[in-house]
């Protein structure tokens, strides 16, 4: 593929029939990288205002002590991290958090909990936290596990915007990540949330152990979805100590750039996050990700157990960047002052 080839037309949102196959992706995500960035970025030209980026403020509503095995995570039970099993927050100090969000410059705020799904009274307790945090003008979004029949219903009704719900990687590499739930029912809960009304958030990690083959082939599934993910979120893995991953490679950021590139090819109305493993990532990486079509990051300085970037350091990147947050779509108003 050369870099004056024609960039195809891009299919509407709604468009069933995103068929790619995935020798087709592969081909995409292995040709010179001069080429796929163009192409990405020419895609992401057409769609977005590239000088925007989308800001996410994520807080961790329920940490700890859940019974679920992926390898990856620090808030599983089975692993010894140092991450305490904590009780479910309260409204008022979660509408705090929010509060501090929105000064923050973010627009969206996503409420993470450890479970491997919420019981019916969690729902109606979480169902007030939406509430307050949507009538403080931010959007909302929430990762609580898998969902049960009616409950989508019941975050909508309360005002959800988003749910997240990954599927992490291939379906193939999968069972080496996680036991104790299948990928089924994790594609069961994302059909729940799209039946519901609910905005889908579904991405995945890289830095596994997985092949460029499982990238492509989780790409795949979520641009093949019947209607994709309006957020996709591109994780690198946060390696912690005590989980079974602690001691992987570096996810090498070439690689990682290909990913972001590939899932703006493919998903070009999606908002891309650059999610987890922004602390360890190079300015110049970061750069490269949003050139590839990431306008979606986690802002604030905690992800749900880990560090993310300190406020100073993503303002002087945006900065020197000229990116400007996408809160204000009308006024393109840099980020105020920031706290630390
Ligand atoms: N318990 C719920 C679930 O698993 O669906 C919601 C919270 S869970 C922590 C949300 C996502 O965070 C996971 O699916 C995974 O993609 C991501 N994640 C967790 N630990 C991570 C790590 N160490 N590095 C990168 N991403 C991670
Ligand atoms: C997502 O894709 N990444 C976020 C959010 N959705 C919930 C979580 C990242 C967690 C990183 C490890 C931690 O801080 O515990
Ligand atoms: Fe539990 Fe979610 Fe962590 Fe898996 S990713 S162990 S389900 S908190």
């Amino acid at each position: 593929m050369s870099s004056d080839e024609t960039v195809p037309e891009i299919a509407p949102f709604t468009a069933p029939g995103h068929d790619w196959s995935l020798d087709e992706i592969l081909s995409l995500y292995r040709q010179p990288l001069n080429d796929l960035l163009y192409r990405a970025h020419t895609v992401h030209r057409r769609c977005f205002d590239p000088n925007r980026i989308q800001l996410s403020t994520l807080i961790n509503i329920k940490s700890g002590g859940c019974p679920e095995d992926c390898a990856y995570c620090p808030q599983s039970v089975r692993y010894k991290t140092g991450v305490d099993s904590e009780a479910l927050m309260s409204c008022e100090q979660v509408l705090a958090e929010a509060r501090r969000a929105k000064a923050s410059g973010a627009s969206r705020f996503c409420m993470g909990a450890a479970w491997r799904g919420p019981k019916d009274r969690d729902i109606d307790r979480v169902a007030e936290m939406i509430s307050g945090v949507r009538d403080l003008g931010l959007e909302t979004c929430v990762t609580l596990g898998m969902l049960k029949p009616g409950q989508a219903e019941q975050l909508k009704s309360a005002g959800l915007d988003y749910y997240n719900h990954n599927l992490d990687t291939s379906e193939s590499f999968y069972s080496s990540i996680i036991s104790t739930r299948t990928y089924q029912e994790r594609l069961d809960t994302l059909q729940r949330v799209r039946d519901a009304g609910i905005n889908v958030c579904c991405g995945g990690i890289i830095g596994m152990g997985e092949s460029a083959e499982d990238r492509a082939a989780l790409l795949q599934t979520l641009a093949c979805l019947p209607r994709q993910p309006e957020s996709v979120p591109i994780n690198t893995l946060v390696k912690v100590a005590g989980t079974p991953l602690e001691g992987e490679e570096d996810a090498d950021p070439i690689e990682l750039v290909r990913t972001v590139a590939c899932a703006r090819i493919l998903m070009p109305r999606a908002y891309v996050r650059l999610s987890a493993g922004r602390t360890e990532m190079s300015d110049s990486t970061q750069a490269l990700c949003f050139h590839a079509g990431a306008n979606s990051i986690f802002y604030g300085e905690k992800l749900l157990t880990t560090e993310n970037p300190q406020f100073s350091r993503d303002q002087s990147l945006f900065e020197r960047l000229g990116l400007v947050a996408d809160r204000d779509k009308t006024s393109g108003e840099v980020l105020p002052a920031q706290k630390t």
